[in-house]
């Protein structure tokens, strides 16, 4: 019985990589009346160039209007100049699109004006066929970005276990997903807004490898907190260099595992907020949250938006900022990765 069932596994097991694993070509970027998968991400996946993906509920739902249609741009040439190539990921007239061309962008980006996208994570994929125009946030991007064949993916700040959760039960599914598809995502961490250890706990349970860039650091280093590099809690492991990562990626790829991996790059030092000026901004944030009665999904974007509005100008360029410098790093990640794989 046991053995027959561990039979069964390992088939399937066998069966499942080459399909998921890309690089096989255009049979590992399926197309279908809900799924379009560009021409230059299918050849660039099929060729094992280094390709990373990009989410788009930091347009719809994170950054105003038309900063988010810059921020995008800016992210695909960081890409593009690192010698990787973007793959923007995005619902757009109720079809997931994996590599939005510009005017696709702009399109999905511009609908911050009317508040028309939905936010789409992992429940919400089935919806699209409503013709519905969405911005995919982490899980939804992970997911898409797997059945393209891609592997990196660089963002902003990852969901995690809201404070209270383990009442409120708020546990973002960036962690779950984090927990069963094999996409590495390279963030800041997270936002204290979240409850940033039991966020660690609820990673080490999903089977989620985390690490965090030392950059120049020696010794242990916390995971960051988005706007800080300091959050007071202990990265269970330092990655040294993008190299030490690919090796990371490349060895799990080899086993069968089929969790993610999230790699936390401290913000740059120049655009680093004092802890202290934003964890009373973050508190207040979070009240008003409670107080107008924002919850489930509602509850991340309302939050963002309050500690935008509190903090101004200098959140929001300390945001450009790292999201710029995680592309970066996802970028160098893809190219060591590519190189190890040639
Ligand atoms: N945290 C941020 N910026 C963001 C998000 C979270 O600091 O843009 C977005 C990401 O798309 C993330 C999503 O995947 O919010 C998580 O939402 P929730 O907490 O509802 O799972
Ligand atoms: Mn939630």
């Amino acid at each position: 019985m046991f053995a027959a069932r561990a039979a069964a596994k390992s088939r399937s097991w066998r069966l499942r990589l080459p399909l998921s694993r890309g690089l096989h070509g255009l049979q590992s970027s399926p197309q279908s009346k809900f799924l379009k998968v560009s021409e230059e991400v299918r050849d660039a996946v099929a060729t094992g160039k280094p390709v990373v993906a990009l989410e788009t509920t930091i347009y719809t739902h994170g950054f105003p209007f038309p900063e988010n249609i810059a921020l995008a741009m800016l992210l695909e040439s960081v890409v593009r100049a690192n010698g990787g190539v973007p793959a923007t990921v995005g619902v757009l007239g109720g079809v997931a699109r994996v590599g939005m061309n510009a005017e696709e962008i702009v399109q999905l980006a511009s609908t911050v004006e009317n508040k028309s996208a939905m936010k789409v994570s992992r429940r919400d994929l089935g919806y699209i066929w409503k013709s519905i125009h969405g911005g995919t946030t982490i899980s939804g991007t992970m997911i898409l970005a797997e059945l393209a064949g891609i592997r990196i993916f660089g963002t902003g700040g990852l969901g995690g276990v809201h404070r209270g959760g383990e009442n409120s039960m708020d546990i973002s599914a960036d962690l779950t997903e984090l927990g069963r598809t094999p996409v590495t995502v390279i963030s800041s961490g997270c936002k204290s807004f979240l409850d940033i250890p039991r966020t660690l706990e609820y990673l080490e349970t999903e089977g989620v490898c985390v690490g965090t860039f030392a950059d120049g650091r020696e010794g242990p280093v916390d995971f960051p907190a988005f706007y800080t590099r300091d959050s007071g809690f202990r990265s269970s492991r330092v990655i040294e260099n993008e190299a030490e990562a690919a090796a990371i990626i490349y060895a799990q790829s080899k086993l069968p595992v089929s969790s993610g991996i999230l790699f936390a790059n401290p913000v740059p030092l120049e655009h680093s907020v004092p802890k202290a000026e934003i964890d009373h901004i973050i508190e207040e944030a979070i009240r008003l949250a409670e107080v107008e009665g924002y919850k489930g999904s509602d509850n991340t974007p309302f939050v963002l938006s309050k500690i935008k509005e509190l903090s101004g100008d200098k959140s929001v360029t300390a945001n450009r900022a790292l999201v710029e410098s995680n592309v970066k790093r996802a970028t160098r990640v893809a190219v060591e990765l590519a190189k190890m794989e040639e």
